[in-house]
């Protein structure tokens, strides 16, 4: 039987659009308390049915099954200035009510072979719906700015070659991720005299804008 794809997704748009509200304001509520917001922005996305299609074929899940057995048809992606936002981030999403965690994995501790670096975590999110409460999963990956820009420019290039990278590529994208995470680490070290500057800049801005 042909599925109904739009009736299948709606409640993964309302989920990511739902989520979105409630990340972004996680950052505006720091900002508004004059504190440093580990959330530096936040993208959602819901996963195309090409997509979906294609995961099914390399991951073997059936497509009646694909509700229970695919955490990333709703996705959401929080980047962040520095790796101890993400995990700050991790914990604020654990401390949360509204949804259930239900599985995490840490790749800045333990990286991909392809030098991949992120938090995932997947949840389960209730969707109100006029059918009553729909229990759906949600992955969110939280990453550094520069985590972020590897893996855009990585997942572009996977595209390009379907996963099957010329070796001195995928040498050359492990040196790569070395080099991002590195910046990463070099911004940790300097993290308090930035966001000092960062304060000033913005509380210089608020006055001038008031003048
Ligand atoms: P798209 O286009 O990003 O939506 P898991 O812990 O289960 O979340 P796992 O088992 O690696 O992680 O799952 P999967 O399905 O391989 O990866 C989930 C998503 O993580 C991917 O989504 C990517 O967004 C990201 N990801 C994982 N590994 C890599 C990597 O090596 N490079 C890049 N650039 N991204 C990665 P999709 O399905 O690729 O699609």
């Amino acid at each position: 039987m042909q599925r109904n794809w739009d009736l299948f997704l709606a409640p993964y748009e309302q989920a990511v659009s739902e989520m979105k509200v409630k990340l972004k304001n996680i950052r505006k509520e720091y900002r508004e308390n004059n504190l440093h917001a580990p959330v530096e922005f936040v993208t959602g996305r819901v996963k195309p049915v090409d997509s979906i299609l294609a995961k099914c074929q390399t991951r073997n899940i059936h497509p009646d099954r694909i509700q229970e057995e695919m955490y990333d048809i709703a996705g959401l992606r929080i980047m962040c200035q520095f790796v101890e936002d993400i995990y700050e981030v991790v914990k604020l999403l654990q401390d949360r009510k509204d949804f259930n965690i239900i599985y995490e994995m840490d790749y800045i501790a333990h990286k991909k072979d392809s030098g991949y670096r992120s938090y995932h975590v997947v949840l389960e999110y209730p969707v109100q719906l006029i059918s009553g409460e729909k229990i759906i999963y949600v992955e969110i990956q939280i990453r550094t700015l520069s985590m972020n820009f590897w893996a855009t420019i990585e997942h572009s290039l996977n595209y390009k070659y379907q996963g099957e990278f010329p070796e001195e590529i995928h040498t050359r994208l492990q040196k790569t991720a070395e080099a991002a995470y590195f910046l990463d680490e070099e911004m940790s070290k300097i993290r308090d005299e930035i966001q000092e500057a960062q304060y000033e800049f913005n509380y210089r801005n608020l006055f001038d804008m008031e003048k």
